[in-house]
């Protein structure tokens, strides 16, 4: 078979809803770089996603384009993986309307991001922010991905999209590879600096550190986040999660485990500790904030990459397309 010839897939995405924050690069894109010479990756821009929320045209539009110059600035090598814009790739809505008619209400109603975002956007709850995970699904499924580099909260749409998968091939016999979340060990879960018992999230700017932030930015915002009202510099996520966040943190930033970044600070109050994982944080982000400062200003290279990187994609997508369609009944074009 075709698919155990091939090198191992990878397949995620992030939306362009907002800037990207110190979360999305611990609990995603850190993970993607380390993959990319194992598996063939893929990776998206979901404007498509975005939508199922508000956005102002002009903003979505900027952040699309700088989002790619983030992924390469991060590590992501242009010509190593297939980077794109998801709405470029037309075969993604249509995979998404055939699933959807796979997909059950039920399945649908139970996802917490959707009744998360649907408390946010009480006033504009639409069908697209219902059926975005099967837009999700059709992502993942058109590219035939084995594995799904996210974080933690991303782990249910991954499972819904195994079982929209599988209830597919169990009508039709196999058409897709059934994919599984790939989800780090330290970093799958960053909180908040300002509530460290929610989540850090690009939509809400309180707490939240920007990949592109400035030095001084981010070192104010570690002095002041919210810790407790011990002395000890000590990981217990249930009555410390501010101390745990901020070790997580340091963790995933330095490369120590939990265990040596305790040891570090031992007998040391949080106002050394605080500072210190600031540092670290700006120096993990400083050549990337300057690398794709720089990208940003030539338009013309990133226009040629998400140009290249549509026409990869594609390529595969229709491939997948076509059997799906082939295998429903649709009559070939
Ligand atoms: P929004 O607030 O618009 O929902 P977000 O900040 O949650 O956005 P996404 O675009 O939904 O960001 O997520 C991009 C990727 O980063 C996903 O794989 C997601 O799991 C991961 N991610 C986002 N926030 C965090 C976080 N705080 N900790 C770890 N991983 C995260
Ligand atoms: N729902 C994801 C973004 C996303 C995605 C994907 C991730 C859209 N399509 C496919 C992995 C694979 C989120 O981060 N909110």
């Amino acid at each position: 078979m075709e698919n155990e010839a091939r090198k191992k897939r990878i397949f995620s995405g992030i939306q362009p809803s907002g800037e990207l924050t110190l979360g999305s690069y611990m609990g995603a894109i850190k993970s993607w770089i380390g993959l990319q010479d194992e598996y063939e990756c893929i990776y998206c821009i979901v404007d498509m996603h975005a939508i199922t929320v508000r956005q102002v045209p002009a903003d979505l539009r900027r952040r699309s384009l700088n989002q790619l110059a983030q992924y390469i600035a991060c590590g992501l090598d242009p010509q190593k993986n297939i980077m794109f814009i998801q709405s470029h790739v037309p075969q993604h809505a249509e995979l998404s309307w055939i699933l959807g008619c796979y997909s059950m209400f039920g399945e649908l109603s139970r996802m917490t991001q959707f009744k998360q975002k649907s408390q946010q956007h009480a006033d504009n709850i639409t069908a697209g922010l219902f059926t975005y995970p099967v837009l999700m699904a059709a992502d993942i499924l058109l590219y035939q991905a084995d594995l799904v580099p996210v974080g933690d909260d991303q782990k249910q749409h991954v499972e819904l999209c195994r079982n929209i998968a599988q209830r597919f091939n169990g009508i039709y016999s196999d058409t897709f590879v059934l994919p599984e979340a790939f989800i780090p060990q330290v970093g799958a879960r960053i909180m908040s600096l300002s509530k460290p018992t929610a989540k850090m999230s690009k939509s809400d700017p309180d707490g939240c550190v920007y990949m592109m932030d400035k030095p001084e930015e981010i070192l104010r915002k570690f002095k002041r986040a919210v810790t407790d009202s011990e002395t000890a510099v000590r990981y217990d996520k249930e009555n410390k999660p501010g101390i745990s966040n901020l070790l997580t943190i340091y963790s995933a930033a330095t490369g120590k485990t939990i265990a040596q970044a305790e040891e570090d600070f031992a007998g040391q109050g949080y106002g050394i500790f605080k500072p210190a994982v600031g540092e670290a944080v700006v120096e993990l982000m400083r050549p990337i904030r300057e690398e794709a400062e720089r990208l940003i200003a030539d338009k013309a290279y990133l226009e040629s990459v998400y140009r290249d990187g549509a026409q990869r994609a594609q390529h595969l997508a229709q491939k997948t397309l076509s059997k799906v369609q082939r295998k429903i009944g649709f009559i070939a074009r």
